[in-house]
């Protein structure tokens, strides 16, 4: 057999390889790094594109069937359970099929698996042929080597000039041949979910960084892809970023923007008040929130059972709503509302013996909601007798008309005072008369004069004689209360 370098040897390469899911005949799966890198030999499946098979369950049912087909053929389930997205396929859905497709996926525990921007918007055809094509029969190339033989030889006896290689030893490894090989490293895009509250400004490049090791800091080619955030809605949002860097590295990366919206709070305390107030349920009654701040004046009345006339125990039931419908709890308060007792004026009194005594006089009673009611006074206990000394009790009661009594007790007492005798010291001459009562006069606070009652009890006056003498008087009031005085009497000689 006549050798030629170029015919003999059989090559089938197999090209870049592409890591197979295990267990998963009949299709490659093209991973994020090989879509952005198609230079690379040995891309790897990313655990990005592993997606939870429970994955979008709910989303899944609203389906139709054809765009369950679509799914199905977009997320394949590999035989380990562990579907994987086929990128290739994404790339030919329509944004709002994309968006769908988000939907669905975005209901599990991590969203970041989302990389849907990471198809390959140019084709690679290397690639995409390994993805179609069932798996062949791996066969390296081989250059058959040449062996020495006699019947070769003979077939070529008329050309003598051709010079035959002694020896061709077999390659040890076969030849792979590899597409050229440049290392570009994809950039990074760094950003964090986010929640922020409802109402307010949403920037999606705010915070957002890109790094490449090759091309340094890339933040400002970084580019929003998808933006669903809605702020004036509560909800959780998709946001998608790429960036590519100077050598055709893409990078991707999506993000949940959770809006939220706090509920309003009421601020409300329970109240006492009188029968007969008057009562605003609104009053001192507050309500905020996060996003809104002050919403007093959107306060609802959801309940209110009270009667201001009627003793007992009420109950108002508040809400709030903030602008963006959220409902506060509701809050419920309790009003008392309390009949009051009335009141008794009577003060102590004291008395002489013989004043006359009535116990109602200057006694007066009110009542918040009764007013006056001082003729509805009654006196259940008087044990007064204003003929003797002593200390007395009155008691009072008065009842209002919501049936509430209060009881008054006052002490009384009864006082006698003792009598005054008025008697001064005099001087007399010698010879001179001296009647001893002359100008002594005796009052009483309860009997008055008792002048005539006045009794000299001792009287040693001698007008005859030079010298000091004491007359001593006596006198009793009616209630035999007992006065003495002693005064002294001077007899002198004439000058
Ligand atoms: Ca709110
Ligand atoms: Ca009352
Ligand atoms: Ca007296």
């Amino acid at each position: 057999m006549k050798l030629n370098k170029k015919s003999k040897a059989t090559l089938i390469t197999v090209g870049t390889s592409v890591v197979i899911a295990s267990g998963f005949t009949g299709y490659a799966i093209m991973n994020h790094d090989s879509a952005v890198a198609p230079h690379k030999s040995k891309p790897a499946i990313s655990a990005k594109h592993k997606v939870d098979p429970k994955l979008g369950e709910t989303a899944r049912k609203n389906l139709d069937a054809n765009e369950k087909e679509q799914l199905k053929e977009i997320i394949h389930e590999t035989n380990s359970g562990s579907p994987l997205i086929q990128e290739n396929r994404v790339a030919k859905l329509t944004d709002n099929e994309k968006s769908q497709l988000a939907k669905i996926l975005s209901e599990g525990d991590n969203p970041s698996i989302l990389l849907l921007d990471t198809v390959p918007k140019q084709t690679d055809k290397s690639i995409i042929n390994l993805v179609t094509k069932p798996k062949e029969k791996e066969v390296v190339p081989i250059i058959e080597p040449t062996k020495p033989d006699e019947s070769q030889e003979q077939e070529i006896p008329t050309e003598p000039e051709i010079i035959i290689p002694p020896k061709i030893d077999p390659p040890v490894e076969p030849p792979i041949i590899d597409p050229p090989l440049i290392e570009n490293s994809i950039p990074i895009i760094y950003t964090e979910n986010k929640t922020i509250h409802v109402g307010t400004s949403f920037d999606p490049m705010a915070g957002v960084h890109a790094l490449d090791f090759e091309d340094g800091d890339i933040s400002s080619f970084v580019q929003v892809t998808y933006n669903g955030v809605n702020t004036s809605e509560e909800g959780s949002y998709l946001v998608m970023y790429e960036v590519t860097d100077k050598s055709g590295g893409k990078a991707s990366k999506s993000i949940t923007v959770t809006v939220i919206n706090d509920a309003p709070e009421i601020f409300a305390s329970d109240k006492t008040i009188s029968i007969g107030d008057n009562f605003d349920p609104l009053e001192g009654v507050t309500a905020s929130d996060t996003e809104d701040g002050d919403l007093t004046s959107s306060i609802t009345i959801l309940e209110n059972n009270l009667d201001t006339s009627t003793e007992g125990i009420y109950q108002i039931t508040y809400i709030v709503k903030d602008n963006y419908g959220k409902e506060s709890s509701q809050i419920n308060i309790k009003v008392t509302v309390v009949n009051d007792a009335p009141s008794i004026q009577a003060d102590n009194l004291v008395l002489h013996v013989g004043e006359l005594f009535d116990p109602l006089k200057g006694v007066t009673a009110s009542d918040k909601q009764d007013g006056d009611l001082t003729s509805k006074i009654e006196v259940i206990s008087n044990s007064v007798d204003t003929s003797a000394e002593g200390e007395y009790e009155v008691q009072y009661s008065v009842t209002d008309s919501h049936n509430k009594t209060v009881i008054k007790t006052i002490q009384i007492v009864v006082v006698n005072d003792a009598p005054q005798i008025i008697a001064e010291d005099r001087t007399i001459l010698v010879g001179d008369l001296f009647d001893p009562l002359e100008d002594v006069t005796a009052q009483d606070t309860e009997d008055g004069d008792l002048t005539a009652k006045i009794e000299v009890i001792s009287n040693t006056v001698d007008t005859l004689t030079e010298g000091e003498y004491t007359v001593f008087y006596s006198v009793k009031d009616s209630q035999d209360k007992l006065t003495t005085k002693v005064v002294t009497i001077t007899v002198r000689g004439v000058l």
